[in-house]
């Protein structure tokens, strides 16, 4: 993953990379109410599918009553709910069977590890920019390929104007290298980041400080509580999580599992329990019990699902009968693989729910980092948190400096 692929400049525009198009694509995420779109379980549909043996030839055409049952079998509700089980039950089941991941990650710098993290999205970059600035003198047509590029890292219009507009002024018809590019890049990555980087501060006479999780579907909500939970634990917290995804099957299990490997207490009602009820007890619990930090979770959904975003609303008026003002922090976690779509996302959870603050999960597992820059400067919420590997010590506090340096690709 960290390894620099062959081939990227072509990648870049071959595809990989969506154009800078302001259509956003559609998102990867399925919507809880269609379980089929789960990845990982359209992916073991697939595999179900693919593994079936292929049909044998039939001499004639079968007679009605020979024909099979209608419909192909993985439309049926029955073999996507046993699918949907199967792949919950393996998800949990590879969750316990791996030790705590990345603890290992621990000893490597802090610059190290992001750097690696990024290095998807800098070689693209870079690779990119390097191609256009071989023997070129700075002239329009170098000005306006570099635009490209930086538009096509999703870094945004405005952001890819500015650093092309500070190249003309300062080096226009002088030869340029890729490396003075990438530090002008750097700098104005800097200076965009800069105002929205700052720590969740956990206020001391906040007790409990209630951090609720929201997010689209598989955007890194619990795994991000995890390690959150492992980090607040490790300062001598006493921290509480709520199941609160009451909707998908095993995620309760999967917060449990979180819990055990970080001694915290989880909070749980069974599955398909209402979960503004479960987040009711969860406050009234934390309170009684005297926690430092309440973490809940909640289901995944996609920000156009409008009931669900009810619902979402809902379970903040529930915790706000508890405590007038939490949530204190409403964490938004974005998945960085899911391009300009986490623009509408910031949008339309900051409208609905409030989002004090961005987490930034799969910085490790894509070329489209640039993202971040784009969302920093279109909304100002502040990043916490990057999470840049699955592992409980792979989620870092949001530092400008670093990440425009390792996204530009400077050591
Ligand atoms: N590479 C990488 N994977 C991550 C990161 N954060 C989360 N993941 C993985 O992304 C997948 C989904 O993470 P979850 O934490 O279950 O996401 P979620 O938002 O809770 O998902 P739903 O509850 O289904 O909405 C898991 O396989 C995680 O291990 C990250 O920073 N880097
Ligand atoms: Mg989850």
């Amino acid at each position: 993953m960290t390894e620099k692929k062959p081939g990227f400049f072509k990648r870049l525009f071959g595809g990989e990379v969506a154009a800078p198009t302001p259509v956003p694509p559609p998102s990867p995420e399925p919507t809880p109410a269609e379980p089929t779109a789960e990845p990982e379980i359209v992916a073991l549909v697939s595999d179900a599918v693919l593994a079936e043996p292929a049909p044998e030839p039939v001499e004639a055409a079968p007679e009605p009553e020979d024909l099979p049952l209608p419909g192909p079998p993985e439309t049926t509700p029955a073999y996507v709910e046993a699918v949907e089980e199967k792949a919950a039950e393996a998800m949990v089941t590879q969750m316990r069977e791996v030790a705590v991941p990345a603890a290992e990650a621990a000893p490597r710098g802090w610059f190290a590890r992001l750097a690696s993290g990024l290095k998807r999205s800098s070689d693209q970059l870079t690779g990119s920019i390097g191609a256009v600035f071989t023997k070129r003198k700075l002239d329009n047509a170098t000005l306006q390929d570099l635009e490209d590029v930086l538009i096509q890292a999703d870094l945004g219009i405005e952001t890819a104007t500015t650093i092309t507009e500070t190249l003309r002024r300062d080096r226009f018809d002088r030869d340029v290298s890729g490396e003075d590019v990438r530090a002008v890049l750097a700098a104005e990555v800097e200076k965009v980041l800069g105002p929205v980087a700052r720590p969740l501060e956990i206020a001391a006479g906040q007790k409990p400080f209630i951090i609720l999780m929201i997010g689209v579907n598989g955007s890194g909500k619990t795994t991000t509580i995890g390690k959150l939970a492992q980090k607040y634990a490790g300062e001598g917290k006493s921290v509480m999580l709520a199941a609160g995804d009451t909707f998908r099957a095993a995620a309760i299990e999967q917060l449990q599992i979180w819990g055990d490997r970080t001694g915290a207490t989880v909070v749980s009602r069974p599955a398909g329990a209402d979960a503004s009820g479960l987040a009711f007890d969860a406050v009234t619990q934390a309170q009684a019990e005297g926690r430092d930090v309440l973490i809940i979770d909640t289901a995944g959904r996609l920000q156009n699902r409008d009931e669900l975003m009810n619902e979402l609303e809902k379970i903040i008026r529930v915790i706000k009968k508890v405590d007038p003002s939490a949530p204190h922090a409403t964490l938004l976690t974005l998945d960085a693989t899911t391009g300009q779509n986490a623009l509408k996302q910031v949008e339309i959870f900051g409208k609905r729910a409030g989002v004090t603050g961005l987490v930034m999960t799969k910085l490790d597992g894509t070329a489209r980092g640039g993202i971040l820059v784009a969302i920093a400067r279109q909304f100002g919420l502040p990043v916490h948190f990057i999470g840049v590997g699955e592992g409980v010590g792979d989620l870092e506090p949001f530092t400008a400096a670093e990440f425009a340096q390792a996204i530009a690709g400077r050591d």
